[in-house]
Parts: C-alpha cells; sequence; structure tokens
C-alpha cells in the first residue's frame, strides 16, 4: 500500500510497450489453447474416464454396499465365505452393479469380475475424502463422502488389480488398499482355485502403491497386476 498517491494518476492509460502486448498476446493464446486441449485430452488422450455422480447419504450408501456384498458374498468349496485379510470376496453377476465403499483406511469389498464383462462401479466415501486410483491403470477418481460416483469399466485383462487412495485423508493413508479381481469367463462361480491363483501378487501390489501415495504406483505393482490392464467405456 502507497502512503502518497503515484505521480501519474493515469498510469494505467499509458500505450502498452509492444513487447509487453507481445506477451499478453502469446500467454492469451496459449491458455486458450490449453483450454481447448484440455476436453481434447478427454478423448483422445486416454485421460480420465467419463463417470456420473449423484447425491448419497454416507448411511444410505454404507447399507446398500452392505446388503449387496452380503447377497454376493463368494463362497469356497465348502459353503464357507471366502475373505482376503478379512475382507469379504464378493462376486458380482456378470454384467451388473458393483459397489465399493471407500472409508479411512481401507476400501471394502474386494470384487471379483470376470473378463470382458462391463460393470457399473458404485464408488462412494462414509467419511472423507478419497481418492480411488486403480493400478496399473490409469483411473483415478476423488471419492467424496455424500457423493455417489458410477463408472462404467470392462476388464480387458484377468489378474489382480490395487486400489490405492491418492488423497492424502490421515495416519493410516499410507495403508489405504483395496483389490479389484478380474478372472477368466466362467472361472468365477463357485470355484475356490480361481480365488487362490495369484492372490499374492495382488496383495504386493496393491501395498507397494498405496506407499507411494499412487503417484507412480503403476511402475511398483506386482507381478500379476503388472500383465494386467483394464478398460474404459
Ligand atoms: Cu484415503
Amino acid at each position: 500500500m502507497a502512503i502518497t498517491p503515484p505521480s501519474n494518476r493515469l498510469w494505467w492509460k499509458e500505450p502498452i510497450h509492444g513487447l509487453e502486448l507481445g506477451w499478453v498476446v502469446i500467454a492469451f493464446l496459449w491458455g486458450l489453447f490449453m483450454f481447448f486441449f484440455m476436453i481434447a485430452w478427454h478423448f483422445i488422450g486416454q485421460q480420465n474416464l467419463s463417470n456420473e455422480t449423484y447425491r448419497v447419504t454416507p448411511e444410505a450408501f454404507a447399507q446398500r454396499v452392505e446388503d449387496w456384498a452380503y447377497e454376493f458374498q463368494a463362497m469356497d468349496a465348502d459353503g464357507n465365505p471366502v475373505e482376503e485379510d478379512y475382507v469379504p470376496v464378493v462376486r458380482p453377476a456378470a454384467g451388473s452393479d458393483v459397489y465399493i465403499l471407500a472409508r479411512t483406511y481401507e476400501f471394502w469389498p474386494i470384487v471379483e469380475l470376470e473378463r470382458g464383462q462391463s460393470y457399473r462401479i458404485h464408488l462412494s466415501s462414509v467419511d472423507l475424502q478419497h481418492g480411488f486410483s486403480l493400478q496399473p491403470t490409469n483411473i483415478n477418481i476423488s471419492v467424496h463422502p455424500g457423493y455417489e460416483h458410477v463408472i462404467t469399466l470392462t476388464p480387458t485383462e484377468s489378474g489382480v488389480f490395487g486400489i490405492v487412495c491418492n488423497e492424502f485423508c490421515g495416519i493410516g493413508h499410507h495403508q489405504m488398499t483395496g483389490r479389484i479381481r478380474v478372472v477368466e469367463p466362467g472361472s468365477a462361480a463357485g470355484s475356490s482355485s480361481g480365488t487362490d491363483s495369484g492372490t499374492d501378487p495382488g496383495t504386493d501390489g496393491g501395498t507397494d502403491g498405496g506407499t507411494d501415495g499412487g503417484t507412480d504406483g503403476g511402475d511398483d505393482a506386482g507381478p500379476a497386476a503388472e500383465d494386467a490392464a483394464a478398460s474404459q467405456g
């Protein structure tokens, strides 16, 4: 703040220097280019996928995920529920709606999808803002409490995909991981062998990625996740 007014009160009316004008024009055009390229990038760059968003209360979403997980809980040959690290494995019907809930500090439950089927993945948080980063694919979504994000996803390869939280959410953020399992068509229903194979590489992939905060998690992903890829549609 100046104590005395400027001697030339109409300083802003002085003619602009040619060089300055040149740079203003360059910066303006560059800004326009970046703005429109941001939209173009959505189509040609395979960046973030389109998704739908709905309002939902955390309580209602948690209840829906729980009911859904209970209905499609995977069972092994002996009729016992399949779990990995105390997290239930859920096998939804091919091509159906899938629910994943984010909360401090986990993604719940573990879902098992079939390769080649399109699923509608419903994502929400029940406490804080989290990030959903699917490794090693380029799928990143901010997950907010109160909003339900719906993504259409078609896995193109089988394997175990790690989910890491890439939105700092607290003391346990680096441990916040989850898993999406993709199995070959027809191998899902009631087969415990499909559940066991590839579990370990997937666990490593998810954990390593999470430690890095998801920024370069793809490079550190485990062997199973490394071969796998998912497409978005
Ligand atoms: Cu988090």
